[in-house]
Parts: C-alpha cells; sequence; structure tokens
C-alpha cells in the first residue's frame, strides 16, 4: 500500500485510500483481491495488484519519469527491487523475534540483507545519493522506504544500532523518512497501529514500547 502511495504523490497522481482490517477484511475487498491482499489499485473500473505491478504500472503510464533512463540501470534497479521481500523478512525478523536469544539469533540474517544493500548502494550509485541512484527519489526507492521506515521506528526501542556498520544504507534511510513523499504517505494513526500490532503478536519489541511509550517517532 504505502509503495504505491508514495508512487501516486511523487507522480501528483490524484487518488483516494481506503484502509483495509486485514484482520477483518470487507467481501467487497475480497472480491477485488485476487490474494485477499493490499495493496490494490483501483483505475476507473479496472483493478491492479501486486506492489511491484502496480508501480511499474503507474510509472508506464504517467510522468515524471521515476527509474533511471538508462537501460542497464533501469533492469538493476528492478532486480533490487526483487530483492525486497528477502530484505524485508531479513529486517522484520529481528522485530518479530519473542525472546532476547531469538531476536540475537536473526542478527546474522538481518546483517546478511544489509551487507548486500550497503554493496548494491556501494556499486550502482556513483554519487552522494542520497537516494539509490542519486538526487531523486525512484522506485527502487519507493520499495525500500516502508521497511526501512519500520524498522527506524522500532529500532527507537531495540537499539540494535545494527544501521551503524551500514553507513550507505544508514544515510539512504535517514533521507527516506525524512523526504516529504515518505513521510506523507502514511496516515496519523499508522505508527499507533503498527505498535499495536508488535505488541499483540507478543514480540519483543512490543514489551519494550509498552515499558516505554512515547519515544519520539520521526
Ligand atoms: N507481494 C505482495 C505482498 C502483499 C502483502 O503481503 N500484503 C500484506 C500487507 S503488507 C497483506 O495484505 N496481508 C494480509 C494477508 O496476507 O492476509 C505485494 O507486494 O503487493
Amino acid at each position: 500500500m504505502q509503495r504505491a502511495v508514495i508512487v501516486l504523490r511523487a507522480k501528483s497522481i490524484p487518488f483516494d485510500v481506503t484502509y483495509i482490517d486485514l484482520r477483518n477484511k470487507p467481501d467487497w475487498f475480497l472480491e477485488i483481491s485476487p490474494h485477499g491482499k493490499v495493496p490494490v489499485l483501483k483505475v476507473d473500473e479496472e483493478i491492479l495488484f501486486e506492489s511491484n505491478a502496480i508501480a511499474e504500472y503507474l510509472e508506464e503510464a504517467e510522468t515524471p519519469r521515476m527509474h533511471p533512463d538508462d537501460l542497464i540501470k533501469r533492469a538493476r534497479n528492478r532486480a533490487w527491487t526483487d530483492f525486497v521481500p528477502t530484505f524485508a523478512g531479513g529486517l522484520s525478523g529481528l522485530y518479530s523475534a519473542k525472546t532476547a536469544d531469538g531476536q540475537e539469533q536473526r542478527l546474522d540474517t538481518a546483517r546478511r540483507v544489509l551487507d548486500k544493500l550497503e554493496t548494491a548502494l556501494a556499486d550502482e550509485r556513483g554519487n552522494d545519493g542520497p537516494f539509490f541512484n542519486g538526487a531523486e527519489l525512484s522506485l527502487v526507492d519507493a520499495a525500500y522506504a516502508p521497511f526501512l521506515q519500520r524498522f527506524l521506528h522500532v529500532d527507537q526501542w531495540l537499539k540494535s544500532g545494527l544501521l551503524d556498520d551500514y553507513p550507505l544504507v544508514s544515510a539512504w534511510a535517514g533521507a527516506l523518512i525524512d523526504s516529504d513523499l515518505v513521510q506523507g504517505s502514511v496516515p496519523e494513526e499508522f505508527f499507533a497501529e503498527f505498535e499495536g500490532n508488535l505488541k499483540r503478536r507478543g514480540f519483543l519489541v512490543g514489551a519494550l514500547m509498552a515499558e516505554a511509550p512515547g519515544v519520539a517517532a520521526r
């Protein structure tokens, strides 16, 4: 959902959003979403699903172009976008642990995905950023932003210090969450709901949040 909203905002495409309670999906949503998952984009009467497909559709439909012009760069941006589910799983694994031991065990996986991304930024960019390709926020940025934003939020409690070892990822994540496009891509209550979800699911970080609520959210 968030990735689609970032792209819609970046391209100044007017849109309405309906948020779904994923624990209680309405019938109308199940009828239009083939996998019962968000996001779904309704374009006139047509339904699109899957974040990648939606982002690529918007990219082809509307300017400004968010992919690099260079064909090789564009292909590699898409390849790194394909890595997002693995990356997101590596980071969210860390904060979905229920015990300190479990969290410790998942550090290696988190480090592995961060290593790859740090190398990708070093190899791909050839400039000072701040985004994946340079000065402009691109589709690959829009794909990673939601997961980096969630991680930075929970790390206020986890205090893993993990990103300290990855200066390029760390600076990139900071630029993403500071960007208006990313900040305005979630509703006001998003972080409260996100925290509620982590608490409800019995994750260790949820307990830390309950003990020390109100750490300043970025
Ligand atoms: N590959 C899909 C994954 C979408 C996805 O997993 N959405 C989650 C929320 S982030 C969802 O709808 N979960 C509800 C469920 O699986 O029942 C995409 O990128 O659009």
